[in-house]
């Protein structure tokens, strides 16, 4: 009995992965395993991650995001100034080289989604759209997750 528990728990966390490990492709760009952390702050945002690949033979550039939840979702970088760590919008848009990739994650470039209009439920999706300035519209779905130091019970 007790080793069902387990294997009822293990099977629960292995099916809980291809969420996470989703993976969004139009022409050249991948999107790989898109998914956003929400703010532990109490305000309704989000800080979305991704590794973007161009398996193309030319430059592409990511020039924005749009997303129905927010009005207002911006790509940003982490930067340390001053010895403080603060975020700020990047205004150029971001290249990436023929076969290579531009990574979004903790403490580097993240896409920002502020005022969120609906609950951000752990497990549920965040649809959006990344705009390229080659390969188009890439339609992908963020994956939202819980910072994992934040408790289940507080
Ligand atoms: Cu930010």
């Amino acid at each position: 009995m007790k080793i069902n528990l387990v294997l009822a728990f293990l099977l629960s966390h292995l099916f809980c992965q291809p969420a996470l490990s989703e993976n969004f492709t139009k022409g050249d760009i991948t999107v790989e395993s898109p998914w956003v952390q929400k703010s532990d702050t109490g305000e309704n945002r989000a800080e979305g991650f991704a590794l973007i690949h161009n398996g193309g033979f030319n430059e592409d550039r990511l020039l924005s995001i749009s997303a129905d939840i927010s009005d207002h979702v911006v790509i940003h970088e982490t930067i340390k100034q001053y010895g403080k760590v603060k975020m700020q919008k990047v205004v150029e848009p971001l290249a990436i080289e023929p076969n290579g990739y531009l990574e979004f994650k903790p403490g580097d470039y993240h896409f920002m989604f502020f005022n969120c209009r609906d609950e951000l439920r752990e497990g549920e999706m965040i649809p959006a759209v990344l705009h390229f300035e080659k390969n188009g519209d890439v339609k992908v779905n963020f994956t939202i997750e819980t910072p994992d130091d934040v408790p289940d019970n507080p």
